[in-house]
């Protein structure tokens, strides 16, 4: 990977140079305390095992406006840029800096944040591609690689009734010459995934809804992807990120166990997978290791958005991830899983609107990096050490020989296991027995997790 790229000659991040491991006791803000890209963890090293992205709409499109205030981010690429062409140009070369500079492998990206929308879909087309043209040269020249492409199906008021669930059959063909681009340009770019975010994928109210003909049409529209990228070559995976709500109210994509059974229902889950984003699981009341681990055990777990919500606050604030609690739970699932393979941990998140330096965005994505990377490490102390998934396995020890195992196998009739249940069970375990009366250890379990924690 390249060292210090930036493009011809200017730089959009001045006095800021490749941003290198130094080592918890570093007092150097813009230098990284564990993430050590080339370290071995498990056998192998925690670039490959991390896979992070930087995610191209929040770090150089985002201008810090919100509902009660203007722009607060001046970003350098648009100033003195005489089209919005000419802006996007310069904003891909400060990507492509920022990329090398922190020293990550892959980006994500919207059609939209690339190259802006024209007068037309062709102008559109013609827009994206020119970029998506830039975006090769200078990932043949970094090195860096895309982890999943998407198009922005919910920004333009076209969409503000949806995209595919729109009730307007126009708006749902305009949104699939824009699908049709963007999976273009997410082959034409190598990428890995093709990520579907249904933000408006849902309703506001069921008074002007057919949510059964909605639905069907997502699923028609998502088949309709899937194999025109098929026929196209795309070698990648499809992703689905949950989300509850926000924009819409009901959104049809509402965490991954309604995603995997939508998944299941349409024949799609041969070739789509789970974007799981830490943040969205907060809004649908789960906790993030538990989408992880949802996804995991249907076999269905593809990639992270990591970031992470405000505890007070309902709405997809989309921090930095920085509990080492979380970051090790998830690592632990994902090590588990098998860690990723097309996927990675694409940095979804935003910095807050104040701040204003060119360097919060460094700080904001060390801070992310050394938090999975302390997240890696404990999650590898937990399979090494083995206490925790060896109590986990001697909690089941019961269904793994004799009746038990035959139970799990599906080879006992109701009949049959109640009998055992009685003839075996309520003479020692009835009334008065000890069946069942065994500690789940969660105490001991956290303070083990703890000790992982600190090194032990
Ligand atoms: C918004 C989503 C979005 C997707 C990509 O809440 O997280 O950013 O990741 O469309
Ligand atoms: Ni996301
Ligand atoms: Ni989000």
């Amino acid at each position: 990977m390249a060292d210090n790229f930036f493009v011809g000659g200017k730089e959009y991040f001045p006095g800021i140079g490749k941003i290198k491991y130094e080592g918890a006791k570093s007092d150097n803000p813009l230098a990284f305390k564990y993430y050590d890209p080339d370290k071995e963890v498990g056998g192998k090293k925690m670039k490959d095992h991390l896979r992070f992205a930087v995610a191209y709409w929040h770090s150089f499109c985002a201008d810090g406006s919100d509902p009660f205030g203007s722009a607060t981010f001046h970003h350098p690429w648009n100033a003195g840029a005489k089209t919005p062409m000419d802006a996007a140009q310069n904003k891909m070369d400060a990507a492509f800096e920022f990329f090398t500079k922190l020293g990550v492998e892959f980006y994500c990206f919207h059609d939209r944040d690339i190259a802006p929308e024209g007068e037309s879909p062709s102008e559109s087309e013609k827009n994206l591609f020119t970029l998506v043209a830039k975006a090769k040269k200078l990932q043949e020249a970094t090195g860096v690689k895309l982890l999943w492409g998407t198009a922005n199906l919910f920004s333009h008021p076209r969409f503000m009734n949806g995209a595919a669930t729109n009730p307007e059959f126009g708006v749902t063909a305009l949104a699939a010459a824009q699908l049709k681009a963007a999976i273009d340009a997410t082959i034409e770019l190598d990428g890995r995934g093709y990520t579907f975010w249904g933000g408006r994928e849902g309703y506001m109210s069921l008074l002007n809804t057919d949510l059964k003909r909605e639905k069907e049409h997502l699923a028609r529209f998502l088949t309709m992807a899937r194999d025109y990228a098929r026929k196209q070559g795309f070698k990648g995976v499809f992703y689905i990120e949950p989300k509850p709500m926000e924009p819409t109210k009901h959104q049809y994509d509402y965490d991954a166990e309604t995603v995997i059974g939508f998944l299941r229902c349409h024949g799609l889950d041969k070739d789509f997978r789970l974007n799981i984003e830490a943040n969205h699981a907060e809004l649908a009341g789960h906790d993030f290791v538990h989408e992880l681990e949802t996804a995991a055990a249907a076999g269905l777990f593809g990639s992270v958005d990591a970031n992470r919500g405000d505890p007070r606050n309902g709405w997809d604030t989309d921090q930095f991830p920085m509990s080492f609690h979380e970051t090790a739970m998830a690592m632990y699932v994902i090590l588990k899983a098998g860690g990723f393979t097309t996927g990675g941990l694409n940095f979804d998140a935003k910095i807050r609107r104040n701040s204003v330096d060119p360097s919060d965005l460094f700080l904001a994505h060390i801070g992310g990096m050394d938090a999975f990377a302390v997240g890696l490490e404990v999650a590898d102390r937990i399979i090494s050490d083995g206490k925790i998934p060896a109590f986990v396995k001697q909690r089941y020890s019961s269904f793994d020989t004799g009746d038990g195992a035959k139970f799990a196998k599906g080879e006992l009739t109701l009949e049959q296991l109640a009998k055992i249940g009685t003839d075996a069970g309520y003479e020692k375990n009835g009334k008065n027995g000890k069946a069942g009366v065994s500690s789940g250890k969660q105490e001991y379990l956290e303070n083990l997790l703890n000790q992982y924690m600190l090194g032990l």
